[in-house]
């Protein structure tokens, strides 16, 4: 018996190191190994053996990072050594006073430099003891944050355990949470289709999921973390020489380094640094509000010391803000796609971190109501990223004299319906449906859009005009444009009549994901169309699928379930479908993975490397056929990756691929890889 168990426990112990391995991989490394059959194949593997011998749990155990009731309240913790803020600096003579600081302290000429991206998230400080994560606290207010542990160790990139031959006795690893754009965006989205509230930014994002009490919430929220620093207590096989040895000691513990941490020396160099992040800071995962400058030797760091809380020795050097003032023009109401009636801001042109700013959203009346905002108001309009910009405050003692409070309407401004709010439901909606002229050019506008079927050149005029002269009433209408209609319209010459006409034929090649996208399925927005056409992979399946099949789809759940049965229940919707077909737009379909085995299918769960350009095929035609076949695209080869797709003017990718041996494929051997099954 005893023998059984130590067996056991070696079983558990091998697949508890794989499951790890696989982690990290995926959450560290962005480069995933194993198809997500496989690795959901092994997890339940693991639950399974430690639901019979629960006497073998242990708290490290991949199965055991959400777990327990939710707390009432986070206790506090004290920090053995206090969290450092960062002085901030935005101008270059700033900066160049901080370092000429530092060179006369030290009697140097030049000083190196660790240079950071300064993420845009929550500090938090994660302690391990004998290579075990014990504690994780909020910087609170330097010496004593809260305790978030329970939360923490819900974030995948952050290893529960250390490995390797320099596991350190005590180590007290100092970082940022975050939620990567991707990641952010994917939640409003989920969000808005569950009708709840969406959150402003990254950061905020992170922070409500980091201050859930129910550690259950924080774990489906796809958090982030990135190490930058160790208190000073840590022990003593922490390397002493360097910052930058450091990170490079923390990446070894597989604690995630950005990849854009490095080394410089010099002033120019930090200006030069700062300028570099910043032209790339919109195509960076992750948001960042400046970078960050450390003497690098940590002797001289410590020679340095500190004025108070922020060291002598670092410093943040910021963008500018991506909030601005201006003036409230008007409040107008938008009808949206599905009947959603939102409130967008008509503001005083303002630049806002270099972009001019005209609109802003309001999001529903509620927020207007919260925030109190009112025409002639003086407001806070931010942007960042990609986020549409938005309202995010009224200042108060600039408010003139007269102002009304903003009332929503109870009809729709554009086809008189009634507008009516589900209770439970932040939104109002116009319940003309397709016979509201704005619902539905939002619906044909969204059904030629670029990630739908991508039709260049339709655009808001001309759906407008085609939509007010009744020539096209669904999408399927737009198929049957001829030259005549198009030429005869305003500012339409016989030219880019014919630049639609040929952008319509070439748009009836698409993909299922996009169709479904297209459709414009109330709650389906375009991660859930790809998830059910790699469900499903026939557009049959899926109109013919019932209740209990739709929710065996990733992230599908009552709600979405019941407005694909509601759409597919509707015989106009399939009478536009079957116009649509037989005007020739079609798709690949394959068996989907509902009628597929991973084991049966030689691309499911293999991953694949775009590099160079394609003759035929855009990078992203070319992922979505590999996703659809249940393949991955990687940022990066290794020795792991699968294929690599080589087009014309290959980057080192090409090479690397070459050095570790990967199968290369051209675009005919691709298409034919596709094909082959
Ligand atoms: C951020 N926020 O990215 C520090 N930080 O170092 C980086 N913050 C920091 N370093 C010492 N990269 C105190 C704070």
């Amino acid at each position: 018996m005893r023998h059984a168990l130590e067996d056991i426990q070696k079983q558990l112990a091998a697949l508890r190191e794989q499951i790890k391995r696989y982690d990290y991989q995926y959450y560290v490394l962005d480069t995933p190994t194993v198809p997500d059959a496989e690795y959901d194949r092994l997890f339940r593997k693991l639950q399974r053996i430690e639901q019979e011998y629960p006497q073998l749990i242990t708290p490290e155990s991949p199965t055991q990072r959400v777990g327990g009731a939710s707390l009432k309240v986070f206790a506090q913790i004290t920090h053995d050594t206090p969290m450092l803020s960062l002085a901030n600096a935005f101008e270059t003579d700033e900066i160049e006073a901080f370092d000429r600081r530092i060179r006369e302290s030290l009697q140097v000429n030049a000083v190196e430099y660790a240079v950071e991206p300064k993420f845009d998230g929550l500090a938090v400080s994660l302690r391990y003891e004998n290579g075990v994560f014990k504690t994780g606290a909020t910087r609170g207010d330097g010496h004593k944050g809260e305790d978030i542990t329970l939360n923490l160790r819900t974030v995948k990139a952050i290893p529960l355990s250390l490995s390797g031959d320099s596991v350190p006795e005590l180590l007290e690893v100092r970082g940022e949470v975050l939620m990567l754009k991707a990641d952010f965006v994917r939640l409003n989205q989920q969000c808005l289709e569950k009708g709840e509230k969406q959150f402003a930014n990254p950061r905020n994002a992170a922070a409500g999921s980091l201050r859930q009490l129910d550690s259950a919430i924080t774990a489906q929220r796809h958090l982030m973390f990135f190490a930058y620093g160790v208190a000073p207590n840590s022990d003593a096989r922490v390397p002493q020489d360097t910052h930058s040895a450091v990170l490079a000691y923390l990446g070894k513990l597989h604690f995630p380094v950005a990849q854009e941490c490095t080394v410089v020396s010099g002033c120019a160099a930090l200006i030069n640094y700062y300028r570099r992040i910043g032209e790339r800071r919109e195509q960076l995962p992750y948001d960042i509000d400046g970078v960050v400058y450390k003497v690098n030797t940590l002797a001289l760091q410590t020679k340095l010391g500190f004025v108070s809380r922020a060291p002598r020795f670092a410093l943040a050097h910021k963008y500018p803000a991506q909030e601005a003032l201006t003036h409230l023009l008007d409040i107008q109401i938008q009808v949206g796609r599905t009947g959603a009636l939102t409130p967008v801001a008509r503001l005083e042109p303002v630049s806002v971190g270099g972009v001019t700013v005209t609109n802003a959203t309001l999001h529903n009346a509620d927020e207007v109501i919260r925030k109190d905002v009112r025409v002639h108001d003086t407001v806070v309009v931010r942007r960042a990223g990609d986020v549409i910009p938005e309202v995010v405050s009224v200042v108060m003692d600039q408010r003139p004299k007269n102002t009304q409070p903003f009332i929503m309407p109870q009809h729709c401004p554009v086809c008189g319906a009634k507008a009516v709010r589900i209770q439970g439901e932040a939104v109002s909606r116009c319940t003309g449906g397709l016979f509201c002229p704005a619902q539905r050019k939002q619906a044909i506008l969204h059904f030629a859009s670029r990630r739908a079927l991508d039709i260049e050149g339709l655009g808001e005029k001309l759906v407008e005009q085609l939509v007010d002269h009744a020539i096209v009433k669904t999408p399927a209408d737009l198929y049957q444009l001829g030259i005549l209609a198009l030429a005869n319209l305003e500012r339409m010459a016989e030219k880019s009549a014919g630049n639609i006409l040929t952008a319509l034929e070439k748009s009836k090649q698409t993909t299922l994901t996009r169709f479904i996208y297209a459709l414009g399925i109330r709650n389906v927005g375009e991660a859930t169309a790809k998830d059910l056409a790699r469900y499903f992979g026939s557009l049959d399946r899926l109109m013919d699928a019932d209740i209990d099949s739709l929710l065996q789809v990733t992230d599908v759940g009552p709600v979405v379930a019941q407005s694909i049965l509601d759409f597919f229940a509707e015989s106009h919707n399939k009478e536009v479908i079957e116009r649509l077909r037989a005007s020739g737009v079609c798709w690949e379909e394959v068996p989907g993975e509902a009628n597929l085995r991973p084991d049966t299918h030689f691309i499911a769960g293999k991953s694949f490397v775009l590099t160079g350009t394609l003759p035929n095929m855009t990078r992203d035609e070319a992922r979505e056929h590999i996703e659809m076949h249940g393949g991955k695209v990687i940022g990066s080869v290794s020795g792991k990756t699968d294929y690599v797709v080589v087009g014309e003017n290959p980057g080192s990718k090409h090479e690397k691929a070459v050095r570790f041996g990967v199968k290369l494929l051209d675009e005919d051997q691709f298409k034919a890889l596709l094909q082959s099954f």
